[in-house]
């Protein structure tokens, strides 16, 4: 399998971190947003949202949007729960990263670390900071609620859940927003960082998790 990403795509991180953790081998293509690469032809004719992550299977077709993806590497292992409301309270957890939590965590990310061209007290810095605390509050509820040893939407074994909250929360300090106020988030963070086959944003280089650098 090849997996189409670029190299600090969170969504992508998200790929390579469930790869990792299901010991699955993945090769990378990375692509540059800035380069134009996510506009070519070539890479529009594989990816029908005209974004990263793309997962290229062994026979050639291609499937788009990181929640497909975790449930395609998923599905026959543990990181998919057995019982049906296990699956429907993972799809929960699912639904509201991608709704509420991983927009404003991106978009702090992107214009106050990445391209440094928003003022963090802009009005519309400060709307996604508030949608971000939101979030990050109801993710530090729910992991409250599931305990010392639960995840955050099943009981005895991590799901892709974890996997897709994983890589936003962990770089919200680059969106200004502190996580020592979330205690139960940061000892699941050092849960997840703990797992066998966990994978950082930039391969075996955990300490750069939060760098702006390219390479
Ligand atoms: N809902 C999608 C979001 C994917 C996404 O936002 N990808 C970003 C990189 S993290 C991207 O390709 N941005 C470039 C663009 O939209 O032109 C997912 O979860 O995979």
């Amino acid at each position: 399998m090849k997996l189409y990403d670029t190299q600090r795509s969170g969504n992508a991180w998200k790929v390579r971190l469930m790869a990792g953790l299901l010991g699955i081998p993945v090769a990378r293509q990375t692509l540059s947003i800035d380069r134009g690469d996510l506009a070519r032809p070539e890479f529009l004719a594989i990816a029908p949202l005209a974004q990263v992550p793309v997962l290229e299977l062994d026979d050639g077709s291609h499937l788009a949007e990181s929640m497909a993806i975790l449930y395609y590497l998923a599905r026959p292992t543990a990181w998919w729960p057995a019982a049906l409301a296990d699956q429907a309270r993972v799809l929960t957890w699912l639904a509201f990263e991608q709704e509420r939590h991983m927009k404003p965590l991106a978009k702090l990310r992107l214009h106050l670390a990445l391209h440094r061209n928003r003022d963090p007290q802009a009005p519309e810095m400060q709307a996604h900071a508030h949608e971000a605390r939101q979030a990050l509050a109801l993710l530090e509820a729910q992991l409250q609620r599931q305990g010392a040893t639960g995840w955050v939407a099943t009981m005895d074994h991590p799901s892709i859940a974890d996997v897709a909250l994983y890589p936003y929360t962990r770089m919200a300090p680059m969106g200004g927003i502190d996580l020592e106020a979330y205690p139960g988030i940061t000892a699941w963070l050092q849960r997840i960082e703990d797992l066998p086959g966990y994978a950082a944003l930039f391969p075996g280089e955990p300490g750069r998790n939060l760098s702006t650098l390219e390479a």
